[in-house]
């Protein structure tokens, strides 16, 4: 790991602004890990976020990198993997970023299948502004903007990218760091739009509010509810009941957008001369 730090993090930008105890740290960790067992070329290489406190990792992280507007990271994302598709293009949000202001460029860029990978830190609320609920705010669960509990239903992240059309889709934790280094590096190996959510913890925002205490007692329950895809195959309903998948839960093969984009291109050139 410490080769990975100092290769892949702006030595001149640390400390970070994280609180102690977040999760956005371990998942940055395993990101960098997994670039390293990749052995991926910095400079082919662009990582680009919205705007929260997962979407600091762009400050941190030592590669070509764009930190853009809340919600916009995957249109700016496109626009850089369009232009140049040879770049590896890596993308990373918050719950709220993701899947509530930018939920339409998350299911349009599962739907087109373009070979970008998106890390989606899914700590369940709205960190950087203070605690309010995001789509992924578990129902019951209280946020600033649902002090009572939250009478929504939340999105499956992994089912709604699923049913979008994203080709590659994983779940991992903070607990299970190792584990999320390796659902990084396949994503990144597959042709296509891949996603990994990693469930993360927020604990001035959202374990507080929640009755758990500390970062440890939130990355223990992620220990405890988390159930690996294969292991819960076995499993009754019964005893998946209030537990998660984590894993590779998705895989499937469809044209990618840029190979799509430049077939086009030399179809209608082809047609000129
Ligand atoms: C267009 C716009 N709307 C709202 C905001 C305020 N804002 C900044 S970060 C944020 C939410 C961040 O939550 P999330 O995406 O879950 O990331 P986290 O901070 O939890 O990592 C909001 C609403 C903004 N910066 N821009
Ligand atoms: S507010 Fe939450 S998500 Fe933001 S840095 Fe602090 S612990 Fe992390």
């Amino acid at each position: 790991m410490q080769q990975a730090y100092e290769k892949y993090f702006r030595q001149d930008r640390l400390p970070h602004i994280w609180c102690p105890g977040c999760g956005n740290g371990v998942v940055l960790g395993a990101f960098a890990r997994a670039m390293a067992e990749l052995n991926i070329d910095q400079n082919q290489t662009v990582v680009i976020s919205g705007i929260g406190c997962s979407s600091r990792a762009t400050t941190y992280l030592d590669f070509n990198t764009l930190h853009t507007t809340h919600g916009r990271a995957l249109a700016f994302a496109t626009g850089v993997k369009l232009s140049e598709p040879r770049l590896n293009v890596f993308v990373f949000m918050g719950d709220g970023d993701s899947s509530a202001i930018g939920g339409n460029h998350l299911i349009h860029a599962c739907r087109r299948n373009i070979d970008i990978t998106a890390v989606i830190i899914n700590n369940n609320i709205y960190g950087m502004t203070g605690g309010q609920y995001s789509p992924l705010t578990p129902t019951g669960k209280k946020a600033t903007t649902a002090p009572y509990g939250m009478i929504e239903r939340n999105f499956d992240l992994c089912e709604l990218v699923k049913g979008a059309g994203a080709t590659y889709v994983a779940r991992g934790t903070t607990y299970h760091a190792k584990q999320l280094t390796d659902l990084i590096v396949a994503g990144a190996k597959h042709k296509g739009f891949s996603l990994i959510e990693a469930v993360s913890q927020c604990p001035v925002s959202y374990g507080r509010r929640n009755k758990m205490k500390n970062a440890l007692e939130m990355v223990n329950w992620a220990k405890e509810h988390a159930v690996n895809q294969k292991a819960a195959e076995k499993m009754t309903p019964a005893e998946l009941e209030g537990k998660f998948l984590i894993g590779e839960l998705h895989q499937s093969a469809a044209p990618e957008y840029t190979a799509e984009y430049d077939k086009l291109i030399a179809k209608l050139q082809g047609g000129i001369a």
